[in-house]
């Protein structure tokens, strides 16, 4: 399975292009919409989101609410295009209209892709990179995201998110019994945070930061239940299932860093004290007494629920200056702009979901046999029935 996604952050559209997904699977645009819904979401956004309302249209590989087989296009218009249909225009530019659009944007703000895109590709106007490289992107990656978890879903494997630090606040009393009560009660804060005290100051940290004109980051959590034990590989590197999600994290606009289970803290711990003492029953089948290891053993799953976790910087789009140089006169100046959210980690956290879901559902579908989904739902039950007997 994989995903292509186009689009510019102030072009007419976002597109995402999914080949590979099983025939027969039920899919709507509902299932979807409410995916998008979520990541418009969270304290800390900006204006842009009053004028974005995400809405997905299915252009192809669906029939009467269900797969096809061939590839699936969705489209997500962008509500802002309206207002920049001269400087995002496809088409030439007319005579007068090069004068109305002449703003270049020569000054790569610190921490974003502006310089780098610029020389890689040789543009001058840096417009031409930051219109790409923009989190809007991230908006088709939910869509696709969304179909993974609708493919998890109908093989009974849930997948939810919280956010655990904002701004060097932690969330301390995030516990949680159930992934359905995880996913509620992320669900109703504005920060996707499990602990009310967290929360409160995390709300506090996001408007100091904005009056401060500063922004600020955070770590979000995913937790999936469900999955079997062995899908991934241990046999290849590239096809280790830990390994891709890291890579799936970080890719999510801003991310820099990533860990399972209880991560870098391993580090500092004896062997005894990280690995999962393994145990069997005949209901549950084989399982760890802990889950330290964050559901992964070897590249590949453990039946043990998946924790991941990753680092979002704070957005480096500044309202409060840093030096820059103007890649025209080459004379320094301080950055600053017109709009930016001050901290997105819980519209990130939705992201991350997304991209974790992807890549389970795509490991899946190359693990069993799946151009019909109702023989991927019959292979993934009788294989989980072995694993336990195992
Ligand atoms: C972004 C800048 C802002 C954000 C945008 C990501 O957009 P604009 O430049 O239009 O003010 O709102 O995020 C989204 C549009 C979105 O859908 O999440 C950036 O520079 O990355």
């Amino acid at each position: 399975m994989r995903y292509l996604t186009a689009g510019e952050s102030h072009g007419p559209q976002l597109t995402a292009i999914i080949e590979g997904l099983p025939a027969g699977m039920p899919l709507v645009a509902e299932d979807i919409n409410a995916e998008l819904s979520r990541r418009q979401k969270g304290y800390g956004r900006g204006r842009r989101m009053q004028i974005e309302k995400d809405q997905v249209q299915i252009k192809s590989g669906v029939r009467h609410g269900y797969t096809l087989g061939s590839p699936v296009s969705l489209t997500v218009e962008n509500k802002d295009w309206k207002h920049w249909t001269k400087i995002m225009g496809i088409e030439p530019l007319a005579g007068g209209e090069a004068e109305e659009v002449k703003r270049q944007i020569t000054r790569p703000r610190p921490g974003h892709a502006d310089l780098n895109g610029g020389i890689k590709y040789g543009h001058r106007d840096m417009r031409n990179v930051l219109e790409r490289s923009s989190a809007r992107e991230t908006t088709v990656r939910v869509a696709a995201g969304a179909v993974a978890k609708k493919l998890l879903r109908l093989l009974d494997i849930h997948v939810a998110s919280h956010v655990v630090e904002i701004g060097g606040i932690r969330s301390e009393k995030g516990s949680f019994d159930t992934i359905t009560e995880l996913q509620e009660r992320s669900e109703n804060s504005p920060v996707r945070c499990l602990d009310k005290e967290a929360e409160t100051k995390m709300m506090k940290a996001i408007d100091d930061a904005k009056a401060n004109g500063d922004s600020i980051g955070g770590i979000v959590e995913v937790i999936v239940e469900g999955m079997p034990a062995g899908i991934g590989s241990y046999v290849h590197y590239d096809k280790k299932l830990d390994a891709k999600i890291a890579a799936a994290i970080v890719s999510i606009n801003a991310f820099k860093g990533v860990e399972f289970g209880i991560g870098f803290e391993a580090a500092e711990k004896f062997g005894s004290e990280v690995h999962d003492e393994i145990a069997w029953e005949k209901e549950k089948g084989y399982y760890r007494k802990t889950n330290r290891l964050g559901g992964f053993e070897g590249g590949m799953t453990n039946g043990m629920p998946i924790v991941v976790r990753g680092v979002m910087k704070p957005i480096p789009t500044l309202y409060k200056p840093l030096e820059s140089v103007d890649v025209d006169t080459k004379e320094t100046f301080t950055a600053s702009i017109e709009r930016s959210d001050s901290c997105a980690v819980p519209a990130a956290a939705v992201v991350a979901e997304a991209a974790v879901a992807w890549e389970l559902a795509s490991a899946i579908v190359s693990q069993f046999y799946s151009d019909r989904m109702d023989a991927l739902v019959a292979s993934v039950k009788e294989f989980k029935q072995y694993a336990k007997e195992f």
